[in-house]
């Protein structure tokens, strides 16, 4: 299906090292479209709340206030498969185990400074669409389909 979604957001240390725009373009030049982005400051419990599965890890403390520690850039991308291709692009959890050529694997070096966070499944994706945009996203039509879907 090409209109299926997901939640991508550029964690604290990527907005701080410059990398929106550089992220943004990895992903539109795939092919996939945006629906919706917003910088914002991360409570405590809304981080609390979209890690809430991982809340019995040692580095839960951690992560929350790696979290809460700059604003993210929150993004819903649109497209065949993106979830799926989405976690290719970003890269391996550990960026050590990154491939060269993915997010992580080109721009960063520590699991817990990993830059990008994106969605594991299209029930998450939706779960995390709902808990990051209660207000919706931005229905529109990409006058480009043709050119990326036969
Ligand atoms: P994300 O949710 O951020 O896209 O990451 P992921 O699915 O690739 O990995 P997940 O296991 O869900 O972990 C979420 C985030 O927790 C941090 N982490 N730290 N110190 C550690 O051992 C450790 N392990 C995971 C990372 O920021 C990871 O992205």
């Amino acid at each position: 299906m090409s209109n299926e979604r997901t939640y991508i957001m550029i964690k604290p240390d990527g907005v701080q090292r410059g990398l929106v725009a550089e992220i943004i373009a990895r992903f539109a030049r795939k092919g996939f479209t945006l629906r919706a982005m917003k910088m914002m400051n991360v409570t405590k419990e809304h981080a609390e709340k979209h890690y809430a599965d991982l809340s019995s890890k040692p580095f839960f403390g951690g992560l929350v206030s790696y979290m809460c520690s700059g604003p993210v850039v929150a993004m819903v991308w649109e497209g065949k498969d993106v979830v799926k291709t989405g976690r290719k692009i970003i890269g391996a959890t550990n960026p050590a185990a990154s491939e060269p050529g993915t997010i992580r694997g080109d721009f960063c070096i520590e699991v817990g400074r990993n830059v990008i966070h994106g969605s594991d499944a299209v029930e998450s994706a939706n779960h995390e669409i709902g808990l990051w945009f209660p207000e919706g996203v931005c229905e529109y039509e990409p006058c480009a389909k043709a050119w990326i879907y036969e």
